[in-house]
């Protein structure tokens, strides 16, 4: 009989983390998670996203600001596949903390990246990096060769964590993979991201508990997929016989303006009476249009994404809908 692979996921309790369990779990695997001490001691919060598999999952605290707490994980377990999604993932952040994004993004992948060089040199790695690299970008679309000139702290640190992986892969020979990941969505997505922001703040006005909805740049534009069709793509980068870097994109592009438009219409109204433009939320330096080339992922891989952006934007609204169903409005 075939024995059980097993993958440990970081970042487990994330949006990716969650989804990527999911499909793990549906293939066979055994999986296991690396979270944050308080996160078991407050399960109930921090464990929303994963609380249908919680009792499927194993989980282990530890610190990604810690090399000895990571050490220590990987001196009692041994596994066939390490995703590493854990970070800070927030760019407007990386511009009010840059150091501590630099901190648990670069030598947060450095130490998984060293312990397992160090342990378990066949564990397969793979190493979530973003479209944040390409920041102002020198080609449209973006694909696995276009340089990089990242444009926020958040964008310099997975820059620095994608070369640490290509470096582990050279120099050791390690089967170290990199994901070029366009932005993800769904109904698990974070609040503090621009389409769950819209999303749920159009349940809200839907519902009557709020009357306005406050961003920054209406025209950035990104290319944003299903956070569900991404995780297979991760996978897939740890099964093929050499490791290499993928882009996984949608190849469209859509302004904020319009994600707004489409959301807002989900729930029959019209942005135009609801969305304010407020200078809060502009960021110091901007990546204005992002869209991915994903032939060769669809090429090596045989990756597709199955949402169109119409399908993700409906998800997203209705489920938040769903949400506040029965909440009482403002008085
Ligand atoms: O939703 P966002 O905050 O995502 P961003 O910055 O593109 O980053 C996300 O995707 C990356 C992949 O490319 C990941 F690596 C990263 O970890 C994260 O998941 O912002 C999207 C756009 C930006 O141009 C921003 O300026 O929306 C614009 N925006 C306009 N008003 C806003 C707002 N973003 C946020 N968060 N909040 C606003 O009010």
């Amino acid at each position: 009989m075939e024995k059980m692979r097993r993958a440990l996921i970081t970042g487990i309790t994330g949006q990716d983390g969650s989804y990527l369990a999911e499909h793990l779990l549906g293939l066979g695997y055994e999986v296991h998670g690396l979270v944050r001490r308080i996160a078991l001691e407050d399960p109930e919060r921090r464990f929303g996203r994963l609380l249908k598999l919680r009792d499927r999952v194993h989980v282990h605290a530890a610190s990604l600001e810690s090399y000895a707490s990571v050490f220590h994980i990987f001196s009692r377990h041994e596994f066939d596949e390490c995703y590493h999604l854990a970070a800070q993932s927030f760019v407007a952040e990386s511009f009010g903390d840059g150091f501590s994004t630099m901190n648990i993004n670069i030598n947060g992948t450095h130490y998984v990246l060293a312990a397992l060089h160090e342990l378990q040199p066949k564990c397969r790695f793979y190493f979530a990096g973003s479209s944040e690299m390409f920041g102002k970008v020198r080609e449209v679309p973006q694909k696995e060769t276009t340089p990089f000139h990242p444009r926020s702290p958040y964008g310099i640190s997975k820059v620095a964590g994608f070369d640490l992986n290509r470096n582990y892969r050279e120099a050791y020979g390690m089967y170290c993979a990199g994901g070029i990941l366009f932005n993800h969505e769904s109904p698990r997505r974070g609040h503090e991201f621009v389409t769950r922001k819209i999303t749920s703040t159009v349940a809200k006005i839907k519902s009557g508990l709020a009357g306005e909805l406050r961003l920054g740049n209406l025209e950035a534009r990104r290319d944003w997929g299903h956070a569900a069709d991404y995780v297979r793509a991760m996978h897939l980068m740890l099964q093929q016989e050499e490791p290499d870097d993928y882009v996984v994109a949608t190849g469209e592009t859509h302004t904020v303006r319009e994600f707004c438009e489409r959301a807002f219409a989900v729930a029959g109204l019209d942005y135009r009476d609801y969305v304010k433009e407020d200078a809060r939320f502009y960021r110091p330096a901007e990546v204005d249009l992002l869209v991915g080339d994903a032939s060769k992922a669809r090429r090596v891989l045989n990756w597709e994404p199955t949402y169109s952006f119409a399908g993700l934007v409906e998800e997203m609204v209705r489920e938040d809908l769903r949400g506040l169903a029965g909440a009482a409005p403002h008085a």
